[in-house]
């Protein structure tokens, strides 16, 4: 009899020890939970590269991209800004046009910090396409240092849509 109240106590203590385990593994999840939202808020700020993008403080300079009769052209093709501008590209006719600046011109100091500055990138420092009159992309110069920055349309280029920003 005294034999049977241990066996059962020991039964009992095998099933707390379970539920104890389950428990814990609970809490585990629960512990589990709020690190896949930790990583959530970084995802807008920086990308691969680790760059955030820095919005412009100073003058926007407009260049239109045109495509008629007289051939494919930004205009005016070659600007100079400061740095901390903005430009902004307008598609005025003839597209698809977009912008890119070809990696291996652009000045390295500032490459990664260009490329952070473009939104809805298609790849490394080019712009989407834009198919509309009116349509508009709008480049920070936030955070670049001076120097000249060559681009080009995608689409053109062989056709000469080309230009150049340079940032004092
Ligand atoms: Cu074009």
């Amino acid at each position: 009899m005294r034999l049977h109240a241990l066996t059962l106590l020991a039964s009992l203590a095998i099933v707390g020890a379970c539920g104890g385990g389950s428990e814990a593994k609970k809490n585990d999840t629960t512990a589990a939970t709020p690190t896949p939202s930790t990583p959530a808020p970084a995802t807008p700020a920086p990308a691969a590269g680790g760059l955030a993008k820095i919005a412009p403080t100073g003058q926007t300079v407009t260049i239109k991209m045109i495509g008629d009769d007289k051939g494919y052209r930004f205009d005016p093709a070659n600007v100079t800004i400061k740095s901390g501008d903005a430009v902004k590209f307008v598609m005025v006719s003839g597209g698809p046009h977009n912008v890119s600046f070809d990696p291996a011109t652009v000045p390295a100091d500032s490459k990664a910090q260009l490329d952070a500055n473009m939104d809805q990138k298609t790849s490394e420092l080019s712009s989407p396409m834009m198919m509309n009159p009116n349509e508009e992309y709008v480049i920070s110069f936030g955070g670049i240092k001076p120097g000249k920055y060559d681009f080009h349309c995608t689409p053109h280029l062989a056709m000469g849509m080309k230009g150049s920003i340079t940032v004092q």
